[in-house]
C-alpha cells in the first residue's frame, strides 16, 4: 500500500451539495474523544456564554472561541475580537489537533493550505436552532470554512445566495465534517431545532466547531 488513505479519511464521499461545498461522513470520528478532550480544555479557559444580538436578543446557541480571534456578538455588531471579553484575556491556543484537522478536511474537499486562525465553538441543546445566515464576518472569501459536528444529531439547512432560495437539509451526526468555499462560500444556512437525543458521552448536547480564517 502506497497511497491509500490515512485513518481517519476512510469515510464515505458526499452527496451533492453544490460547487464548493462537501459533506465529510464520519471525518473526524477517529478523533472525537480527543476533540472533546480539548473542548473541554478550551472552555475551561473561555467559558460558554449566550451571546447577545445586535438587537438585544439572546442566542439561543452558546459559545466560546479559540485561535488569534474569536467570533462575538454584542449590542454593536458582530465582529472578531482577539481578546475574550469576559476576561480581557486572549482567546486560548488553537490546539494542534483542531487545525491539523480542518487542514485535513479543506484539502480533502480541494482546498489546499487552509490555515484557520479562529475556531468558534457551538453548543447546542434539544430546541436549540440557528436561523438562516451567512458567514460574511470574515476579511476574504478566497479561504474555505470547515465545520465540525459533535454530539446528538441536527440537520443543516444549505440555501442559495438569497435567502429566499431554496433550502436543502442536511443530516448531520457525530463525526461528520462540512467544507464550503469558493462559490459556496456565502450562501445562506442555518441549523432546525434540535430533537431531543442523547450522545454516550456529550449527553443532550451538540458541539459545533467552525474553523475560518478571519483575518
Ligand atoms: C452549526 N454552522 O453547524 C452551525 N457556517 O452548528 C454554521 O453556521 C456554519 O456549519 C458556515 C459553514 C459551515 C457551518
Ligand atoms: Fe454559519
Amino acid at each position: 500500500m502506497s497511497s491509500g488513505p490515512e485513518q481517519g479519511e476512510l469515510f464515505c464521499a458526499a452527496p451533492q451539495l453544490g460547487p464548493g461545498a462537501m459533506l465529510l461522513s464520519g471525518f473526524v470520528l477517529p478523533y472525537a474523544d480527543e476533540l472533546l478532550d480539548q473542548v473541554q480544555a478550551v472552555v475551561g479557559v473561555a467559558p460558554w456564554r449566550q451571546m447577545q444580538t445586535p438587537g438585544g436578543r439572546q442566542m439561543g446557541v452558546a459559545m466560546s472561541n479559540c485561535g488569534a480571534v474569536g467570533w462575538i456578538s454584542d449590542r454593536h455588531g458582530y465582529r472578531y475580537a482577539a481578546t475574550d471579553p469576559r476576561s480581557g484575556q486572549p482567546w486560548p491556543a488553537m490546539p494542534v489537533i483542531f487545525s491539523d484537522l480542518a487542514r485535513r478536511a479543506a484539502a480533502q474537499a480541494g482546498f489546499a493550505d487552509f490555515e484557520p486562525d479562529c475556531c468558534l465553538l457551538n453548543r447546542y441543546r434539544p430546541g436549540t436552532r440557528l436561523s438562516l445566515h451567512r458567514d460574511q464576518d470574515e476579511r476574504d472569501f478566497t479561504a474555505p470554512i470547515v465545520s465540525v459536528s459533535l454530539g446528538i444529531a441536527a440537520t443543516f439547512l444549505l440555501g442559495g445566495q438569497q435567502r429566499r432560495d431554496p433550502v436543502l437539509r442536511i443530516p448531520l451526526r457525530h463525526g461528520d465534517v462540512v467544507v464550503w468555499g469558493g462559490p459556496a462560500r456565502l450562501r445562506y444556512h442555518g441549523i432546525l431545532p434540535l430533537k431531543p437525543d442523547t450522545h454516550p458521552r456529550l449527553g443532550s448536547q451538540r458541539f459545533n466547531l467552525t474553523f475560518r480564517k478571519a483575518l
